[in-house]
């Protein structure tokens, strides 16, 4: 069976193609589909986000398409960016004005009051519209200045609460191992069976 991954963040696509290799599934990415065009994020929650990606897609390649929507919840700042999280600094946002924008936005906060988490919402969709959703949170905090090359957006600044060690840090698999995206993921593909026997 054949699996659109309903998303355009490099990161991400590295990430899910690593856990899904050895799994039954062939899978394939929106280049496969240059027709389908920006799809708008209008959803407040993780899961409106996540649903209207992977509905977009799988109507449009008549294919189960799963979609990823993910942010990262700072307490400090009353949640924030959430679901902004890609758009925080605004039009034209990057990692890198992210990143500085969310530095700015703490400045000052003491260690103990930057905790912050990643969440993940996984959904799939069938051109039938049949759904299949699971979540995954990863906690940790916000350091006071980056480290790491590795990953993409926030991973210079979180700070994974188990190890200490900058996501950045971390290898793709250490991070898959701890990270919202992997646990998301895994929950997923459990409940895979169930939903697509076909
Ligand atoms: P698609 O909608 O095409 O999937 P996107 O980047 O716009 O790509 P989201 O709307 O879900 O996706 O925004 C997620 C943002 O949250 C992402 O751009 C990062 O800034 C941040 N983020 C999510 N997961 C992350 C991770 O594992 N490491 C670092 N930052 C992450």
């Amino acid at each position: 069976a054949a699996v659109v991954l309903a998303t355009r963040n490099k990161g991400k696509i590295a990430e899910l193609s690593q856990m899904l290799e050895g799994f039954e599934l062939e899978v394939l990415g929106l280049d496969a589909f240059p027709e389908i065009g920006e799809i708008e994020e209008t959803g407040t929650t993780f899961e409106e986000n996540a649903r209207i990606k992977a509905q977009a897609v799988a109507q449009a390649t008549g294919l189960v398409a799963v979609a990823d929507d993910s942010g990262l919840e700072v307490d400090a700042i009353g949640g924030a960016p959430g679901v902004y999280s890609a758009r925080y600094s605004g039009e034209g946002a990057t990692d890198a004005r992210n990143n500085a924008k969310l530095l700015g936005a703490l400045d000052g906060v003491p260690a103990e009051r930057r905790t912050a988490r990643f969440r993940c919402v996984m959904l799939a969709c069938a051109p039938g519209g049949e759904e299949l959703v699971a979540d995954g949170a990863w906690e940790g905090h916000i350091a006071e200045a980056p480290r790491g090359d590795n990953g993409f957006g926030y991973d210079p600044l979180f700070v994974d609460l188990e190890s200490g060690r900058h996501s950045a840090e971390l290898t793709r698999e250490e991070k898959n191992a701890r990270s919202h995206r992997g646990k998301a993921l895994r929950r997923l593909l459990a409940d895979w069976p169930a939903f697509w026997t076909r």
